[in-house]
């Protein structure tokens, strides 16, 4: 009686997020039949093999317990072996690094989970309860999958002293201050979430790296996490300053060419893999941003990064950022990573990772494909992403990433094979989105984000509604037309904040430093390539940036094939015109409007598509528990509110230079371009 109450007390309990997609919400009618068909009343769940397990094995059990036992309110579900109509695992109990691709398949009435580690057979588990999730029948359950790319990692940057750079969840889920003793559970449920989706690899600091964070103490701290996340297959990696050998080592150089900093390394690295066997490696950002790197000392990216490298050996992988961009560089900064990488193609290290962000400047709501993919065939490329939304409005924004990372994956690079090909031999590197939030991201629909991250790096193939559907399935409801709703709301999401904050190819108009809201008039800041008006050129006659041979010519960074089919404003997929051409205000479109109208109708669309998913979310009110839609209801608001104010504010100023009316059907800003540019924000997030 008791433990009915208890138990009755628990699924009554609001929902805050922190169980993630890993939810396992109860089964209900035929589904739930079928289920309890699987493991019945009194049934337990059986496990080939020795009664010893590896802890990634007992890792998969206890999954299979608790999913099952969820999904199936059935709560007493246990371990035991031979039993017929169970699940079956059928993996090495031993930890194997290499295969963790397995199937998953009914096998009569029993389902068996296959691979050829145990880290295959906890894959295996989190796609079973996935498939049963989503009201997948068991008996028809027939999966066999494997990991497209070998690295497939969260880069955090989070600061020792618990800050986020660009976090809008709260503060940092590392507790470094008391590790190793403390390991917080949050260790282990971020974890197990990571391993849901098969992301094998965390950067646990900032890529602005602090050098004291290689000292022994904060080694002996990554040895505790590395031991807690190794079941789950997890390897750690630490972000490296270049300079560390003099900032903590008494060195006076840190040349990568020098015997005695290469030493320094040697040893660095071995005290990592005494305390660590399993350590992932390096990851470095270096000469950009004020950041130290071998430049200062008239080196090259590849004798730094190969430095490491050596010191590493065959026991893990050096990951260097090619995000690189410096005063010197004003013609065009989009032009600068392919300029200084593509010549060193070649001459990275076999241990060394070459670490790219999607697009050529730095995460802006819609970039094209950044042109050295394709272009570096001797170097193994990996797709940095960022799940954290710097410029897509931060966790108050609802935006949707799949279908943005699906845009440049999917691109082709006219050298032989999308984006997604480039960088199978290597991976994928997602910039967290997590904090010590309750809700892990700073809001519900930002949890979508990591989790397509994760899914996307496991299979760059899957369909972004694909993702959408089963995430909010698992997150949300299984009632079909709430599904439809939010599905399509998270679909149209992105291209709704390209809509009102950068349209028609327009990038990087974010008010300076903290990079929220609109300031596109910002023209004077000491570095060209800080300013909007760098960016936009926009002036009385027109708008855009000239990458072409008569502008900057980064358009010839990109393969012949790609390059001709942008060269033409008429003929450029219009969502990227602005990107790569200065085009008349009033210039007729192949559209038949001007290049004015044009513009005005995509801010137009990108505020009521907000408006839409708002008005969709209410109708939900009876499909999501009241916690969480009161949440989501409150952060459409805000972002209705705000895209309003990246419209007006845009317009206003846009109308000041080129002093064109406004069409009768659109609505003027609702205040003057002063009192945009007057707003002051000293409570805003961010930094
Ligand atoms: C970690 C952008 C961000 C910086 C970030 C940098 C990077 O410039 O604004 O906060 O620094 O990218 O990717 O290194």
């Amino acid at each position: 009686m008791i433990l009915g109450c208890l138990l009755a007390d628990a699924s009554a309990k609001a929902e805050d997020g922190y169980d993630l997609w890993l939810r396992y919400a109860p089964l209900e009618g035929e589904a739930l039949d079928r289920i309890a068909g699987l493991h019945g009343p009194g049934a337990v769940i059986s496990s080939d093999g020795p009664a010893e397990a590896s802890a990634t094995m007992e890792a998969a059990r206890r999954e299979l317990g608790v999913g099952l036992a969820r999904l199936s309110r059935n709560s007493t579900s246990r371990l035991r072996s031979g039993a017929k109509g169970y699940v079956k695992l059928d993996c090495p109990e031993s930890r194997g690094d290499g295969d963790v691709g397995y199937s998953v398949r009914a096998d009569g009435a029993d389902i068996r989970i296959r691979g050829s580690s145990d880290l295959a057979c906890l894959y295996g588990v989190f796609a079973l309860l996935r498939e049963l999730s989503l009201e997948v029948d068991p008996v028809r359950i027939d999966i066999a999958s494997e990991p497209a790319m070998p690295l497939r990692m969260l880069n955090h940057w989070d600061n020792p002293d618990g800050h986020v750079e660009r976090g809008y969840a709260g503060r940092s889920i590392f507790d470094w201050w008391h590790l190793p003793e403390r390991l917080d559970q949050r260790m282990i449920d971020y974890a197990r979430a990571n391993a849901s989706l098969g992301i094998n690899g965390v950067v646990v600091n900032n890529v602005n790296a602090r050098a004291f964070m290689l000292e022994p103490r904060y080694i002996a701290k990554y040895k505790r996490l590395a031991d807690a996340w190794r079941p789950y297959g997890i390897r750690l990696y630490v972000s490296v300053r270049f300079s560390a050998p003099k900032d903590i080592g008494g060195l006076d150089s840190a040349d990568p060419l020098d015997p005695e900093v290469r030493a320094w390394w040697q040893a660095k690295a071995d005290e990592f893999y005494a305390a660590v066997p399993d350590f992932g490696g390096f990851l470095v950002k270096a000469n950009s941003e004020g950041q130290p790197g071998p430049q200062d000392y008239g080196r090259s990216h590849s004798d730094g990064a190969n430095m490491l490298a050596e010191a590493i050996g065959n026991r893990g992988t050096v990951i260097w950022r090619a995000f690189v961009y410096s005063a010197e560089d004003e013609t065009d900064r989009a032009k600068q990573a392919y300029g200084e990488f593509v010549p060193l193609d070649g001459q990275f290290a076999d241990n060394v990772i070459v670490q790219v962000k999607n697009g050529p400047i730095d995460f802006q709501p819609r970039e094209p494909f950044h042109p050295m993919f394709g272009a570096m065939p001797n170097t193994k490329l990996m797709f940095e992403a960022q799940i954290t939304k710097e410029y897509l409005g931060f966790a108050s924004h609802s935006a949707f990433l799949a279908p943005m990372w699906e845009e440049v994956l999917d691109h082709g690079t006219g050298r032989g094979g999308t984006v997604a090909e480039m960088v199978l031999p290597a991976g994928m590197a997602g910039v967290a989105n997590t904090g010590s939030d309750r809700n892990w991201s700073g809001s519900h629909f930002d949890q979508a984000n990591w989790y397509a991250f994760g899914r996307l790096a496991w299979d760059p193939e899957l369909p972004s509604e694909q993702i959408a559907r089963e995430w909010t399935v698992q997150t949300f409801t299984r009632e079909p037309e709430a599904i439809e709703k939010i599905v399509r709301m998270m679909m149209r999401s992105r291209e709704a904040v390209v809509g009102y904050m950068t349209p028609l190819g327009l990038a990087h108009l974010m008010d300076t430093g903290h990079h929220y809201g609109p300031a596109p008039w910002v023209c004077d800041l000491p570095r060209p390539e800080w300013n909007p008006c760098y960016y936009h050129r926009a002036d009385a006659e027109g708008i855009g940036f000239d990458r072409t041979a008569s502008g900057s010519d980064a358009l010839s960074q990109y393969a012949d094939r790609i390059a001709n089919r942008w060269d033409d404003p008429d003929t450029i997929d219009p969502r990227f015109l602005l990107w790569f051409h200065h085009v008349p205000w009033t210039a007729e479109r192949p559209s038949g409007l001007s290049l004015w109208e044009e513009l005005l109708n995509e801010y137009d669309r990108g505020v009521s598509e907000v408006d839409a998913m708002a008005r969709e979310w209410t109708d939900l009110f009876d499909a999501i528990d009241p916690q969480r839609h009161r949440a989501v209801t409150e952060s459409l608001a805000i972002q209705q509110r705000e895209a309003r104010w990246w419209r007006d504010a845009s317009i206003a100023y846009w109308q000041s230079l080129n002093g064109l009316p406004l069409p009768e059907n659109v609505r003027p800003p609702a205040e003057s371009l002063d009192a945009y540019i007057g707003r002051t924000f000293p409570e805003a997030p961010g930094q």
